[in-house]
C-alpha cells in the first residue's frame, strides 16, 4: 500500500526527488534533507506503515530489513568503524514529523549522549 498523500510513499515511489543511496524491492535509502550530521541517510520501507506498531504487527521482518541495510549503508559510507547511531522518531515526545516509519542512521562526527 503507498499513500500519495505521504511524502516517503513519494520518495518510494520515484515520485519525488532525494538522493538516493540503497534501493531493493522492499525498501529505499536517501539522504535526509535537513542532515543533522555528515552522514544522515533515512531507511524506509517501500510500503506505507505510519508507525513502528503498524510495520511490527504486519511485517515484522521489515524492521530487520532496515537495520541490515542501515549496516550495509554505514560500511558503504565509512562511519562503521568510527560509530554511527541509529534512531527511530516514534511519537510526539520523540519529535516524529513524517508518519511513515524511517530509521536514521547518523555519523561522520561525535555524538552527544543524552540525545536532547
Ligand atoms: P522524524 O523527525 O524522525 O519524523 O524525521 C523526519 C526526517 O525526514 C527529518 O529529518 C527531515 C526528513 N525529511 C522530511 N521531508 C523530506 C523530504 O522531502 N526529503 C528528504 N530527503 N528528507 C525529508
Amino acid at each position: 500500500m503507498s499513500n500519495s498523500e505521504c511524502v516517503f510513499c513519494r520518495i518510494g515511489a520515484r515520485k519525488l526527488h532525494a538522493m538516493v543511496v540503497h534501493e531493493d524491492d522492499d525498501l529505499i535509502a536517501f539522504r535526509d534533507i535537513n542532515p543533522q550530521a555528515p552522514i544522515h541517510v533515512l531507511i524506509i520501507p517501500k510500503k506505507h506503515y505510519p508507525s513502528l506498531y503498524d510495520a511490527h504487527r504486519e511485517d515484522p521482518g521489515i524492521l530487520g530489513k532496515l537495520n541490515a541495510a542501515a549496516l550495509q549503508i554505514a560500511e558503504k559510507e565509512r562511519v562503521a568503524s568510527r560509530g554511527f547511531r541509529l534512531v527511530f522518531n516514534h511519537g510526539d515526545e520523540a519529535g516524529q514529523t513524517v508518519h511513515h516509519v524511517h530509521l536514521h542512521l547518523l555519523g561522520g562526527r561525535a555524538l552527544r549522549w543524552p540525545p536532547g
